[in-house]
């Protein structure tokens, strides 16, 4: 998938303009398709929605199930349900150490889904980074998005989702903001979680405007040249 989308923008921006700025478009359109996590809050100490997104299959392989550990950090865990997923839980002593979303029927590559599971953020998570690593098995094979990059490194190919504890809003019991939850698909939404690792949709397509843009001011300036080239030929004749 992740080559597929590559090649899809280089021959999109290649039919555009050809030449430099394409490598960096590449990328980010690529990364927006793992899966990633949207919260309907970040505060310490407050109750948040964690919605997770999946884009892709495997290689072209449809899912078949969604594996998320649990970090330290979180407190409470409510997996929302789901009639596209079936949904269990890990225990561990008292805690829900994994939470597992099976689908009811394969998701195809190409398509998308969330899933969504509550959590109590801990008081004392403040400033730090809840990971949260997730397996996703498909027919045939699996990803494993579990990786972190480390202080000032570069994304890596399979990034665990991750949010960064705020600071404790004082409303020791916060149901997190609802109505942020069911608007979680707004592109300003998904350009919050996901800016610590991704470039958002909108700057994408603010991007893409800019560089099509550049690039019809570049074949106007070409008509220009070609149009006063032809009335000197002419001019000479
Ligand atoms: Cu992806």
């Amino acid at each position: 998938m992740t080559i597929r989308t590559t090649l899809r923008t280089t021959s999109l921006a290649a039919a555009a303009l050809g030449g430099g700025a394409l490598l960096a478009l590449a990328a980010p359109l690529a990364a927006n398709a793992h899966v990633t996590v949207t919260p309907s809050g970040t505060a310490a100490g407050s109750y948040a929605v964690m919605t997770f997104s999946v884009g892709h299959g495997c290689e072209g392989s449809p899912t078949t199930s969604l594996t998320f550990d649990i970090p330290e950090g979180v407190e409470s865990v409510t997996p929302t349900i789901s009639s596209t997923w079936d949904v269990e839980t890990v225990t561990e002593g008292d805690a829900v150490s994994q939470v597992v979303y099976t689908a009811v029927e394969p998701l195809p590559d190409g398509f998308r889904d969330t899933v969504s599971i509550q959590v109590r953020i801990a008081e004392d998570a403040a400033g730090t980074d809840l990971v949260f690593p997730v397996v996703q098995a498909c027919e045939e094979g699996e990803t494993a998005w579990v990786d972190v990059a480390a202080e000032g490194e570069e994304e890596p190919a399979t990034p665990a989702p991750f949010i960064t504890v705020t600071e404790s809003t004082g409303d020791g019991h916060s149901h997190g903001t609802d109505e942020a939850a069911d608007e979680e698909h707004s592109d300003e939404e998904h350009a919050e979680s996901t800016e610590a690792s991704e470039a958002s949709d909108a700057s994408e397509t603010d991007v893409l405007a800019r560089v099509l843009g550049i690039g019809g001011l570049v074949v106007g300036a070409v008509g220009i040249v070609l149009a006063v080239t032809a009335r000197r030929g002419a001019a000479k004749q």
